[in-house]
């Protein structure tokens, strides 16, 4: 009886345990703060994104606002293509940065520092993979 209520002790311990490693590793993805990461946008483009219309930007259309979540980051999760974020239209006073190219299972991540509208593509599937971030100030 002894033994079971240790086992049983064992496995709520081990439950617990798990559970504190799982809420610990999903606030600390990525190596960075919780803090850090909250200010970071995630935009996926999903499996099978450059098969002929595939999947968008997800999400292809959000808003951020300067200071809080403007930085944004692309996950490439497709593993089949390769996708760039490439603008077609920024905001007067921010850079139109070259077609940033995001290999398969691959990440890049990019801060718009000024307010407005920053429309994007991607160069090999402009068809159907096209976003649009709203910053505010
Ligand atoms: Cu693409």
């Amino acid at each position: 009886m002894v033994m079971v209520l240790l086992l049983l002790f064992a496995g709520a311990g081990l439950s617990y345990l798990y559970a504190v490693i799982t809420l610990s590793g999903t606030t600390q993805s990525d190596g960075l703060s919780s803090s850090v990461n909250k200010s970071i946008v995630v935009v996926l483009i999903p499996k099978n994104s450059g098969v002929f219309g595939g999947a968008n930007f997800t999400p292809s259309e959000l808003t951020v606002e300067i200071g809080v979540n403007n930085t944004i980051k692309w996950i490439n999760e497709d593993q089949l293509s390769a996708h760039s974020v490439t603008p077609l239209e920024v905001p007067a006073g921010f850079p139109k940065f070259n077609p940033i190219i995001i290999e398969p299972g691959q990440t890049a991540t990019l801060k718009l520092s000024v307010p407005g509208t920053y429309v994007y593509y991607c160069l090999w599937h402009p068809g159907w993979l096209r976003g649009t971030i709203t910053v505010r100030p």
